[in-house]
């Protein structure tokens, strides 16, 4: 990939990408502002944004050269990732990329409670009523004693969406820019603590 870097195309591909997903959230923001709804799609496509252009530019000029940003290739990104990680030693001990997985990872276990449970109710077999709400709050008040509700489900879901993008971000810009040590060693602090050292 060096060449490619020097060459200043992976410069041109990066500008290109920024502009046209910026662009892309803008219309988002027009098609908005026409139909009169809130501006969450945007809002949560920005997050994503976050996390590229963290990937791509501001960890590169925090890091002090573009060389730092991942090379658009299938698996040269891989490598990248992978030679990346391994740079500080083990990556899954780093805070910031546990909390991003475990986000993620809530993020399709609310979609697949979601998805499965308006599935069961509003798509029935041929023949059989449509259920309501009411069948929806009671299955969950059965099952775990609690339903967050039909609005509520939508906004716990986009919070644990976009946490998984923002932590995402939050765990590159800290690798090199403020911790350029192994990951475990960060975990010094916990064996440190008064109470056993
Ligand atoms: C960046 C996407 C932005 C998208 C935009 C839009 C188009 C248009 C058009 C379809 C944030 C694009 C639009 C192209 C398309 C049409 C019409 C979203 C972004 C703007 N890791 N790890 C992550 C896991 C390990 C390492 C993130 C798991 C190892 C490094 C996530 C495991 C080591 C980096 C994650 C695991 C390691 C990451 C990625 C398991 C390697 C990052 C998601 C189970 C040895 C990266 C900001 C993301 C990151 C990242 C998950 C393992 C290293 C949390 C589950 C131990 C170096 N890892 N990882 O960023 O944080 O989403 O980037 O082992 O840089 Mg990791
Ligand atoms: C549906 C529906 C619908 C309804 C419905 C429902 C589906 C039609 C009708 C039904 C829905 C429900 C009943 C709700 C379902 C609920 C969920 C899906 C889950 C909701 C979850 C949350 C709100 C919270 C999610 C939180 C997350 C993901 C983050 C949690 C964080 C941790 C556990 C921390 C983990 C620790 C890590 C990674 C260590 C990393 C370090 C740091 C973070 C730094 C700080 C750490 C320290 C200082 C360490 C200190 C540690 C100590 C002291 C130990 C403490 C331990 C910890 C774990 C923190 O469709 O409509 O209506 O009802």
């Amino acid at each position: 990939m060096a060449p490619l870097k020097e060459g200043g195309l992976w410069q041109l591909i990066t500008i290109c990408a920024t502009g046209a997903f910026c662009s892309w959230a803008l219309r988002e923001v027009e098609i908005c502002r026409k139909l009169g709804i809130g501006l969450h799609v945007p809002f949560g496509f920005s997050v994503a944004i976050l996390a590229y252009v963290t990937l791509v530019i501001f960890r590169p000029l925090l890091m002090g050269a573009w060389g730092h940003g991942f090379p658009y290739g299938i698996m040269s990104h891989l490598d990248w990732v992978s030679n990346t990680g391994y740079q500080y030693l083990h990556f899954h001990y780093n805070p910031a990329h546990m909390l991003a997985i475990t986000f993620f990872f809530t993020t399709t276990m609310a979609l697949a409670l979601h998805g499965s449970l308006i599935l069961s109710s509003a798509d029935p077999k041929a023949g059989e009523p449509v259920k309501t709400s009411e069948h929806e709050n009671t299955f969950f008040r059965d099952v775990v004693g609690y339903s967050i509700g039909a609005l509520a489900i939508h906004r716990l879901g986009f919070f644990l969406a976009l946490s998984a993008a923002f932590w995402s971000a939050v765990c590159i810009v800290i690798s090199g820019p403020f911790w350029t040590k192994g990951w475990p060693e960060w975990w010094g602090w916990w064996l440190n603590l008064p109470v056993w050292r």
